[in-house]
């Protein structure tokens, strides 16, 4: 029987989630999520492959290459190409063949192509079974497989039997869309995926739901992009998902809070908590990213209605757009305090292979490095306007310290009603920047706006 080996390189991770680091604010797992793509690539392997799946992150020094399988499948974003390269090149020298999907090798095939004996491009349900199909018949490996050239999948449900839920925080996550019907500037998504909008089928992920809760899980991630993108079917899936009473909490857009009757059926279902991808609360900023679907002038509005239905709201903002100062960023912190969101972060713009940004940046010759590690939220890669690239870094490190300094936490969170996980998360992320001033940084002071 051929084998297929699916491998999740491990690259090194950003600023504020260096291993060690993970390893004190996780309580012990080993990496943060687990690789839902892998899992999906070994759900849609034909009839016949024997398929196993190494997760590098979980290793303790790095994958060394063998040439004891017939193929081997390796999927990156960004951050990950350049190990994946290495990877690839370790079993092409050995003889084995090598097939590269995921983000990055969708975004650069042809740089992806030098690497491997053929790349996917796009979802693994629509390439990879052609490819293996290919091979299984003594085929020569296409180039490439593109997802738009042959009929459309559905979205797969993954082995995740292939895994061990121990190893990971986030152990179960569940994709139940894909894509988003927006096109912001500097995201990957509609730049890989295009901004056609896709569900899953119900009874599918009610199915692995109720698979996974037979094992003991009652908390679920369901990993979109934007989990209310079609928010009729939305309102469908949570009706669906209220008599499993399961817990969960997922990605979407802020324009939910349009929608009571949906709000309150996502809370009946289920739903603690929501990450927005809010950006900037400067309408500025907003036209920059072309997040054209909403004004930032009503964010604090919409926070507030969608926080009424008890739902605790996560807020992921982004530093270095062209209108960004260090006084815009600091506003930002500000802004993620009032608001009383539970959790927030702050990368650093990134302009990714594929996006209006990377294009646009490249054009003007802002490119600083096409050493895709750095390309990890928490590097400066590219010029910014206003600011210097030390203090843009600067500004993130200052933004994370201050939004979770226990004075921040206590006037965002309150003691009643007691927010047991938000606390938590909120004492391990800055246990976490604790840790890593004193041990990474000689015990220099946390750094803070106000300073
Ligand atoms: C969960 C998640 C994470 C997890 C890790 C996920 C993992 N296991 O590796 C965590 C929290 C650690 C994470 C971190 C980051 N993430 Co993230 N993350 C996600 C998220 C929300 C879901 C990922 C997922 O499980 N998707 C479901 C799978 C099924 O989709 P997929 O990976 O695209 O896989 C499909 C195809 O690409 C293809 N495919 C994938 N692999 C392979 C392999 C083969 C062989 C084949 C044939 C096909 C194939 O088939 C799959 C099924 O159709 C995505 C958003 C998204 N929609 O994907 C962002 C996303 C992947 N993350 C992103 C970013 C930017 C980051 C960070 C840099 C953020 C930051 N600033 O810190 C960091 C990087 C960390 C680092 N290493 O430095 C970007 C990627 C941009 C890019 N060009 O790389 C995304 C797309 C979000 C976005 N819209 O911008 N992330
Ligand atoms: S709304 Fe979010 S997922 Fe959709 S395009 Fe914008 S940043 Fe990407």
């Amino acid at each position: 029987m051929p084998t297929l080996r699916l491998i999740n390189p491990n690259s090194p991770l950003s600023t504020i989630t260096l291993p060690d680091v993970i390893a004190k604010i996780t309580w012990g797992r080993r990496a943060l999520f687990m690789p839902v793509n892998l899992a999906i690539c070994a759900a849609v392997a034909p009839a016949g492959w024997r398929v196993e799946i190494i997760d590098e992150c979980l290793l303790d020094g790095p994958h060394q290459a063998r040439a004891d399988v017939d193929v081997v499948g390796i999927g990156a974003m960004t951050t990950q190409a350049k190990r994946a390269y290495q990877i690839a090149d370790d079993y092409r020298r050995l003889g084995v063949k090598v097939i590269l999907g995921g983000i990055h090798p969708s975004a650069l095939p042809e740089e992806a192509a030098q690497h491997a004996d053929a790349v996917c491009i796009g979802d693994a349900e629509g390439t990879l079974p052609h490819a293996l199909n290919d091979l299984a018949a003594g085929r020569v490996l296409q180039a490439s497989y593109h997802w738009q050239s042959y009929p459309e999948a559905p979205i797969a449900t993954p082995r995740k039997d292939l895994l061990d839920p121990k190893d990971y925080l986030v152990y179960n996550p569940i994709q139940t869309t894909r894509g988003c019907p927006h096109n912001c500037s500097f995201c990957t998504t509609p730049a890989i995926f295009g901004r056609r909008y896709r569900q899953r089928s119900i009874p599918a992920i009610v199915e692995e739901i109720r698979t996974a809760q037979a094992r003991g899980s009652h908390f679920f991630i369901f990993s979109d992009d934007n989990f209310a993108g079609n928010q009729r079917w939305a309102l469908e899936l949570c009706q669906e998902l209220i008599p499993l009473r399961i817990k969960w909490a997922s990605q979407c857009d802020i324009l939910i809070s349009n929608n009571p009757i949906l709000l309150a059926a996502m809370r009946r279902s289920g739903c603690q908590g929501l990450i927005l991808g809010l950006e900037s609360p400067d309408p500025k900023t907003l036209t920059e990213a072309r997040k054209r679907y909403v004004k930032a002038e009503t964010y604090l509005e919409r926070i507030r209605r969608i926080q009424a239905h008890q739902i605790s709201l996560w807020g992921s903002f982004v530093f270095g757009f062209d209108n960004d100062t260090w006084q815009s960023c600091r506003q930002t912190v500000r802004f993620a305090r009032k608001a009383g969101l539970v959790m927030s972060c702050y990368p650093i713009l990134t302009p990714y292979p594929g996006t209006a940004l990377f294009s646009e940046y490249q054009k003007q010759g802002r490119l600083l490095t096409r050493d895709w590690e750095k390309y990890n939220g928490a590097t400066v890669v590219f010029q910014p306007k206003q600011m210097t690239r030390r203090q843009l870094a600067q500004a993130q490190l200052a933004a994370f310290c201050d939004f979770y300094h226990p004075r921040s936490a206590f006037a965002r969170l309150k003691l009643l009603p007691f927010k047991k996980h938000s606390w938590l998360a909120n004492i391990a992320i800055f246990g976490g920047l604790w840790y890593y001033y004193r041990c990474y940084k000689h015990g220099r002071p946390l750094p803070t706006f106000s300073g």
